[in-house]
Formats: structure tokens, sequence, C-alpha cells
């Protein structure tokens, strides 16, 4: 897959607002926020949507959930709710071709979305 501007932030080439990171993911706040708390969940691994989930990365895949569901209890958000959010491809609104879980929350949220 074409390398995207999610690498860069990885190798911290280019600055993000990253509120958690190990060996595996990052986890930093979207520069376009949907809402007082948008931040997004990234593996290390170059996966480029959905589609390209394997058996292979279902570990990493549910590591990245209870990534985003740790975020969400340390922003304050988690009993209020939230939103976990996979676009894929140009249907589904996908503009960043490295696979990303967006963690929505701080407002309350319309269903369903457009
Ligand atoms: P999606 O449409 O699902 O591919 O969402 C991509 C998101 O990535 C979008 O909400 C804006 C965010 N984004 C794009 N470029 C950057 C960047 O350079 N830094 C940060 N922090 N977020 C970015």
């Amino acid at each position: 897959m074409a390398e995207t501007i999610f690498s860069k932030i990885i190798r911290k080439e280019i600055p993000a607002d990253i509120v958690f990171e190990d060996e595996q993911v990052l986890a930093f706040r979207d520069i376009n926020p949907q809402g007082p708390t948008h931040v997004l969940v990234i593996p290390k691994e170059e996966i480029a949507t959905a589609n390209d989930i394997g058996e292979e990365h279902e570990l990493l895949i549910g590591h990245m959930v209870r990534v985003a569901t740790q975020v969400a209890k340390d922003e304050g958000i988690a009993e209020d709710g939230y939103r976990l959010v996979v676009n894929c491809n140009p249907d589904g609104g996908q503009e960043v071709y490295h696979i990303h879980l967006h963690l929505i929350g701080g407002r309350k949220m319309t269903w369903p979305p457009g």
C-alpha cells in the first residue's frame, strides 16, 4: 500500500497530539474533531482498509478497540457514551488509507449517520 500521512505521524516526522502509544498502536487527536473528544487509534502496521484485515490481525484489531475504550475512560466520556467508527473506502467516507478507529464523544450524537 502507498504510505500515508499517518506513517509520518508514527515516525514522529510530523507532530500530533498523542494520547497513548505502545509497540502496536498509536492514539492521537484528530486534526478536524467532530466532537469535544475525537481520537484516532491506528496500528503501527500499515493496513489500508477494513477489507485488508486478515486472521493475523485479529489480536491487533481487538487491541485497538480496547485502547480506544481505555482512552474513552481516560477522557471521562465512557459513562455518557461515545462512538467508535471505522470508515472504509469511498462510500464509507475514508480519506486516509491507513486503517484507523475514530473515538468520538463528549456530545450527544444522532443516528443514522449521514
Ligand atoms: P477518514 O475519513 O475515516 O479517513 O478519517 C481521516 C481522519 O484523519 C480525519 O478525521 C482527519 C484526520 N487527519 C487527517 N490528516 C491528519 C493529520 O495530519 N493529523 C491528524 N491529527 N489528523 C489527521
